[in-house]
């Protein structure tokens, strides 16, 4: 039989469930007391020196600080952030010394998400370490300088052997890091990568939780009992304007949401100096005070003295004054909280990674600028505190007991103590038992042998007669590459809930879908052939309606080259609409996480995805990709590019490691797929941006045109070269433009390239090469906003016009669409008559001839605001 707390607990469930039976409602009971979930009793003996740890945790605060002072008096206004760090110092050193496995650990890393701006903390570790020369801290948030600088916060792009995940946007750090946790579990159900016991920790910050992407996906971490996450929640109660929840309880509030939501909460309110009144307190009134109290009011606390703390928290009811009698004002003043004290701190983390089931939040108490006193201690300008006068600079030292002179510290120098000293031998020693430093980005993968090219011939035949459209197209192929020996298994298809919108059911089957628990049902559909196969080794993540969790996954795959030894390849399919414009800090994240994989972005154009209208039909999530740096975006119309797009991106990514990703974009109009042009260099343009698709067949032509046509509209670029040539007499050639993206970035380069060589023969961009010394004029059209052609009209030699759907969508067919938005084959051809006739090369009036024949009126509406 249970004993003690256990049988307590189980006799209060028994009891609720004869509450609930005979009708009494319980309150809710989602929040406990604010005191700590481990009492004294149930910590276990902390491993390490304490006295040690604390003058290492001195040290680093101190080069933490000296880091951002040093900054900032060289340069006025270069930011960096003292008080975070100041007040998660404690939090960290616990984690690095007993619990956070490094690189070389047996069982493999884990992987931690810091706190962006406590990056200080995290550099001034890696100096004391050893491991970075003073030379970058003095450069930090100077990049640009000879040495070497270090980064603001954490940047992979930038500091690609230090930091593993950027986390400064607040609020993607918790979300990456379920997703991350989670993909750890799909990795090990699918037999990839054992389960070691690796765990994920993420250390936030209790204003972040403000943000709904913080806390939007903590049901999913419940349900899918990650036990292998740890969140620590740095509780200073403030934010950077002011207290989080000044009027309430932000730890009794988080208590409330993520106990409701599932998971294992320790709250570490306390520190061991309150262990004794606690105990004390036999009849609650301490505990009932410490519930009652606001943020606002503890904030002030901790400002205020020890006086003022015994009046206002202790002066309320005698029995507590009584409690606190024969302490100091400043013995009251100075005890400290439990984010403070290393006792709490680890008993919390040792609960945590052994707790099973659920993941865990760390609710640490804490003081935002712990340490600074006068200069920011608990006030609310401390989060943009970045400088000390000397007054400050010397309290801080004394506070904690650096070993430098009154001269030395005017200038807040670094301060590492000698290889040979305890402390250092101390930190050797830990860094040995943990496996090395933290962070630290190493891929280490074995590249893949792209598979042969016969998985994309019958692509490059087209389709006869038979009609199909680019989504159908890229699902076969993923259906194909899935079944690849060698690159299949590294696969991992990610949808939102769109599956069958984009017809992809039939790999529900063929590969399952993923789920910790498998089926535990049986689906409603098991008579059929294309049944909704859940398995434990399924490899489709079915995300829900979730663009954010789906890209979360995606970079959590992308990424698993560098944190997993394993190049998986993502192939994220989702509404176009919804990608770049609903989540686009997350595409940020993933391009500066260095993420590898395909962003397929389907039911994409704003005139081919009829019907859906104006929230839906997307016209330029191109031009969003457009300024990702590392992103190749293409808007490929048929079958054979879409492969060719595929293979080379596989290759790029996956056998020469090339840190990029791509962005594709596939529609849902079915049509005919003409075989590939057999002419040299079609697979280079369609790489590039560009090939001539089909030459004019005019004999004694009017004039000449060029016409550029990309994605759905291509068709209609193709359409219009045949009524120019029949009704018209001019004679236009069709060039597929696969990215004007890439042809600008080309051109960019090149133009860079001759400013700075000006004694060279200068080069020729690309597009330029390709349209260069051919007659008439250009007009290029698109499924999306004008200026992607635009962007690049100042290399193209003809004049340019470009067409193109901006404006907002309707609800129409697509012939309806394309008329309304001026993209169609008519339009086409307008244009081409009207730009020869503005250059003279027609009479203006075969333009008014048009307008009738084609049956446009002038009078329209203008689509781009109506
Ligand atoms: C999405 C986003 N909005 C705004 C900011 C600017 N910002 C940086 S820190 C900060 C306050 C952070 O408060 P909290 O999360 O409580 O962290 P801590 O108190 O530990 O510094 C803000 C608003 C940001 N980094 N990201
Ligand atoms: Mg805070």
């Amino acid at each position: 039989m249970l004993r003690g707390p256990e049988r307590v607990a189980g006799l209060l469930r028994e009891l609720q469930v004869h509450a609930q039976r005979d009708g009494v409602s319980l309150p809710v009971t989602s929040r406990t007391p604010y005191v700590n979930t481990i009492p004294p009793e149930r910590q276990p003996d902390y491993p390490g020196d304490r006295d040690i740890e604390r003058t290492i945790k001195s040290i680093i605060r101190w080069n933490a600080m000296a880091m951002v002072v040093e900054a900032n008096s060289k340069s006025d206004g270069i930011g960096g952030h003292i008080s975070t760090y100041a007040s998660a110092a404690t939090l960290y050193e616990v984690g690095f010394n007993h619990f956070f496995r490094g690189p070389n650990h047996p069982d493999g890393a884990d992987i931690v998400y810091f706190q962006g701006h406590a990056s200080p903390g995290m550099y001034a570790r890696a100096y004391v370490e050893g491991r970075l020369p003073p030379a970058k801290l003095h450069n930090f948030r100077r990049e640009m300088a000879k040495e070497g600088g270090l980064s603001s916060y954490p940047h992979p792009w930038l500091m690609p052997d230090f930091w593993q995940y950027p986390t400064v946007s607040m609020g993607l750090g918790p979300l990456m890091s379920i997703y991350q946790a989670r993909f750890m579990q799909y990795l090990a159900d699918r037999d990839l990568r054992p389960d070691t016991g690796r765990r994920v920790w993420a250390f936030l910050g209790d204003g972040e939780f403000d943000s709904p992407e913080a806390s939007g996906a903590i049901s999913l971490a419940a349900r899918e009992c990650l036990d292998n996450l740890t969140w620590v929640l740095n509780c200073n109660l403030q934010r950077l304007d002011g207290p989080v929840r000044g009027n309430g309880s932000v730890v009794q509030e988080l208590e409330g949401l993520f106990r409701g939501a599932g998971w294992n909460v320790i709250k570490v309110l306390w520190g061991s100096d309150f262990d004794e009144l606690f105990a004390n307190d036999t009849e609650g009134v301490l505990a009932k005070r410490a519930t009652e109290v606001v943020d606002g009011e503890y904030q002030k606390y901790s400002v205020a003295g020890g006086a003022y703390i015994r009046e206002n928290f202790y002066g309320v009811d005698p029995r507590l004054s009584a409690m606190v009698a024969d302490r100091s004002d400043d013995e009251l003043w100075r005890m400290r909280l439990g984010g403070h004290d290393p006792v709490k701190v680890y008993a919390a983390y040792h609960a945590a990674v052994r707790h099973k089931g659920a993941p865990t939040i760390v609710l640490a108490r804490t003081i935002k600028g712990y340490g600074l006193g006068e200069a920011g201690e608990g006030r609310n300008i401390t989060h943009q505190q970045k400088k000390l006068n000397l007054d400050e600079l010397l309290s801080f030292r004394d506070r904690f007991r650096i070993p430098l002179s009154d001269d030395e510290v005017i200038s807040a120098p670094l301060y590492r103590p000698t290889p040979d000293s305890t402390e250092s031998r101390y930190v050797a020693e830990r860094l040995g038992a943990m496996g090395g430093h933290l962070p630290t980005r190493a891929p280490s993968y074995k590249p893949i042998s792209p598979p042969s090219t016969e998985a994309y011939e019958e692509f490059s035949a087209g389709t006869g007669a038979r009609e199909a459209s680019t989504t159908m197209v890229f699902v076969r192929l993923l259906a194909k590459l899935l079944r690849d020996p060698e690159i299949g298994r590294l696969i991992v298809p990610i949808v939102p809930d769109e599956a069958r919108t984009f017809g992809m059911e039939a790999l529900f089957r063929q590969v399952g879908i993923y789920s910790h628990v498998g089926q535990l049902y049986e689906p409603v559909d098991s008579d059929t052939l294309l049944y909704y196969k859940e398995s434990t080794d399924g490899q489709i993540l079915e995300e829900g309606i979730t663009e954010a969790g789906s890209l979360s996954s995606f970079i959590a795959a992308g990424t698993a080259y560098a944190t997993h030894g394993l190049p998986m390849i993502p192939f994220y399919i989702y509404y176009s609409m919804f990608g770049y414009q609903r989540v686009g800090d997350l595409v940020w994240a993933a391009a500066d996480s260095r993420t590898r994989g395909f962003m397929i972005g389907g039911t994409a154009g704003r005139t081919t995805l009829a019907g859906e209208g104006l929230q839906h039909q997307d016209g330029h999530s191109h031009l969003l990709f457009s300024a990702v740096p590392n992103c190749r975006a293409y808007d490929p119309g048929f079958a054979y590019e879409v492969a060719t797009l595929i293979r080379d991106g596989i290759r790029r990514m996956y056998a020469d490691g090339e840190d990029s990703f791509v962005y594709l974009t596939v529609g849902n109009e079915n049509y005919a797929h003409p075989p590939k042009p057999d002419e040299p260099g079609v697979d280079e343009g369609i790489l590039r941006g560009m090939y001539r698709f089909r030459r004019a067949a005019v004999e004694h032509p009017r004039a000449r045109a060029q016409l550029l046509g990309s994605g759905a509209i291509l068709n209609e670029a193709i359409k219009a070269q045949e009524m120019l040539a029949e009704r018209y007499g001019v004679a236009a050639d069709v060039w597929s433009v696969t990215s004007y993206t890439e042809l600008r970035r080309d051109a960019l380069d090149v133009e860079r390239w001759n400013m700075l060589h000006p004694h060279e023969e200068p080069r020729v961009p690309y597009l330029t090469r390709q349209l260069s010394g051919l007659p008439g004029i250009v007009v290029a059209a698109s499924d999306y906003v004008k200026t992607m052609s635009d962007a690049v009209a100042k290399w193209i030699p003809q004049p340019l016009i470009s067409l193109g759907t901006d404006g907002f969508g309707r609800s129409e067919d697509r012939e309806a669409l394309r008329d309304f938005f001026e993209v169609d084959a008519r339009y086409v051809t307008l244009a081409t008559l009207y730009a020869l006739a503005r250059e003279g090369e027609l009479d203006r009036e075969i333009v008014s001839e048009a307008l009738e024949d084609l049956e446009i009126d002038p009078a329209k509406a203008n689509p781009r605001l109506a």
